[in-house]
């Protein structure tokens, strides 16, 4: 092989080994710079003559073409090795399926009182609100709760300042609404006409002091309340056997009412079921409290005593929800473990 092909082969081998564009150009720079190999060929033509410049020059051109062919083969085979490697790093498959999100649920107790407040809104009660910080008036006094009732005490109540506690049941709400209910019909009843019934629920959190497999400081509670002029134990026990029939998809539950005592009924009774059939059946289970309200209590909502009565129950959604899926331990749903909760999703 001549100079020149020789040339040519060992500027092949100069850019093959070029692995970047800029090492590329200084490979370049060797042959095509100032003092690179071609310059140097195409400088010596000077000396030559007329005749050995026509054949030395083809011969040096056709030299600097073919080291330009593989310059430029070079500069391209990088280029698209660049493209390749650029495109694989942002490479994107549309063809993935698209990022999960989890779904998130309701927790199984919010799933319960919404359970329970559309059973009973489909027999016409309304939902009550009110706060969780409450007065002594409307936790004890107003439901005939006597001055030195030990629920008063701080054994079991939570107190803040100024007198306030935490709500130890939701019948604060049960007796707010009833107030403002007789409000709205004063004029009314004034005039001795009539009062459209009050038939309220009241759901929410309530606070105890205590602690333990089946009591929690802050737990739920729902209370009922209905007050005509003509509602009887009867028509308890008939509202709350179709709302258990109902939650519990059973409509073979069996319920006893069971003579007790509240301050803010009278006469009182515990309500239990029991299972026909399943892991529970032939017990017992304490379910809710109930009774025909007192009349201290329907004179604190402002009504004339002779002239209205009605029944009130309480239940623990906590326990339902516990009977429902069958949880034994209440501290479950206030741990906020996810892989627990997750399941009622
Ligand atoms: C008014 C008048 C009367 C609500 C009632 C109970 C009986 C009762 C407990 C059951 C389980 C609370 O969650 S629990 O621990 N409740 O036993 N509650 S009668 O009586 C009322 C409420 C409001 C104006």
């Amino acid at each position: 092989m001549n100079e020149l092909e020789d040339l040519v082969q060992s500027a092949r081998s100069a850019f093959g080994r070029s692995a970047t564009a800029a090492d590329l150009e200084n490979a370049k720079a060797l042959y095509f710079g100032k003092a690179g190999r071609v310059t140097e060929l195409m400088k010596g033509m000077a000396a030559l003559s007329v005749e050995e410049k026509k054949t030395r020059g083809a011969a040096i051109n056709a030299t600097k073409q073919a080291i330009e062919a593989a310059l430029n083969e070079r500069r391209q085979a990088l280029a698209d090795a660049e493209l390749q490697a650029q495109l694989k790093a942002e490479s994107l498959d549309v063809t993935l399926p698209g990022r999960q999100h989890a779904a998130g649920g309701l927790h199984p107790v919010s799933l319960t009182l919404e359970r329970i407040e559309g059973i009973f809104g489909s027999m016409g009660f309304e939902v009550a609100d009110g706060p969780e910080i409450e007065t002594d008036w409307f936790n004890f006094t107003a439901l005939n709760t006597p001055a030195d009732h030990p629920a008063r005490s701080m054994h079991d109540t939570f107190y803040v300042e100024g007198g306030h506690l935490l709500r130890t049941h939701t019948s604060p709400m049960q007796i707010r609404h009833a107030v403002q209910h007789v409000k709205r019909h004063r004029f009314a009843l004034d005039a001795g006409q009539g009062m459209p019934e009050i038939r309220v629920i009241a759901p929410g959190r309530t606070y105890r002091v205590d602690s333990d497999a089946t009591h929690s400081p802050m737990f739920h509670q729902c209370e009922g309340l209905w007050i005509g002029e003509d509602i009887s134990f009867k028509d308890l026990k008939v509202v709350f056997t179709d709302f258990c029939r109902t939650f519990f998809e059973n409509d073979d539950l069996v319920l006893r009412f069971r003579p007790s005592f509240f301050p803010f009924t009278e006469p009182s009774a515990e309500i239990d079921i029991q299972f026909p059939s399943g892991p529970l059946a032939g017990r017992w289970l304490e379910v809710a409290g109930s009774g025909q309200v007192h009349p201290n209590v329907v004179r604190h909502m402002g009504l004339d005593t002779e002239r209205f009565i009605g029944f009130a129950f309480g239940m623990g959604p906590d326990r339902l929800t516990m009977l429902r899926y069958g949880v034994n331990d209440l501290r479950l749903f206030f741990d906020g473990d996810i892989r627990f909760l997750s399941q009622f999703r």
